[in-house]
């Protein structure tokens, strides 16, 4: 039986949580997060990457990266279609959610495993050896921050969802990111009126709650 390692609180995992939600699936999940905040070394050993969410298929082979096991799901289960529903669709939907991943998780990542004093010496995830905390990438992660939120905000102008008419991926993992980045205090700047009904609306969604 395939098996979801998880980590409960934490964002990456999250995103696939809200794709399962959407898509009304149940997969089985074996909880890796320590109480020290870190991953279990038996998981470590199977899985060297050291990272959630990770999905082990029956025949062993094990896939890293939220959006590629949503892709490996949505594979054997296309509706409600979440990847885009043909190629130019698919390759927006793509887009949005590479931008939403590298400008949004990646800087809240930095800005939080940067200035956390729990994760000191874990400047980067996925690593047993020591990485230190670079205060200087703080500054740099919020403005980052608010760069991807003036970004997604014009798009979300002229666009109901982050990636066009339907919800999406892009959305699951920009709202992931915004939710991560409240976690250091970082909030959408007011202006971006957009953004804000955005996050109400895909906020409101039961899927959120994943
Ligand atoms: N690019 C990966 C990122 C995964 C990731 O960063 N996972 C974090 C949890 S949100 C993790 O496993 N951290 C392990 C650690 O901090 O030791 C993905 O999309 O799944």
């Amino acid at each position: 039986m395939m098996k979801i390692y998880d980590w409960h609180i934490a964002p990456n995992p999250r995103r696939l949580h809200i794709y399962l939600a959407e898509k009304e699936l149940k997969i089985p999940l074996e909880e890796v997060g320590g109480e020290d905040l870190k991953l279990k070394p038996e998981f470590i050993a199977k899985y060297p990457h050291a990272m959630v969410p990770m999905l082990e298929l029956d025949d062993g082979t094990c896939i890293g990266e939220a959006m590629a096991i949503c892709r490996y799901l949505e594979g054997f289960h296309s509706d409600p279609p979440l990847f885009g529903v043909d190629a130019k669709d698919r390759a927006v939907v793509d887009m949005w959610e590479k931008r939403a991943n590298e400008e949004g998780m990646l800087s809240a990542s930095e800005l939080f495993r940067n200035s956390s004093p729990e994760f000191a010496d874990r400047g980067l995830p996925g690593s047993a050896e020591p990485i230190p905390q670079l205060s200087v990438l703080i500054d740099r992660a919020k403005a980052r921050l608010t760069r991807f939120c003036h970004k997604f905000d014009e798009q979300l102008a002229t666009n109901a969802f982050v990636a066009g008419r339907r919800y999406s991926v892009a959305d699951i993992t920009a709202l992931c990111a915004v939710d991560f980045g409240k976690w250091c205090d970082f909030e959408i700047p007011e202006q971006c009126t957009n953004m804000h009904r955005w996050y109400e609306e895909v906020s409101s969604r039961p899927s959120a709650q994943a």
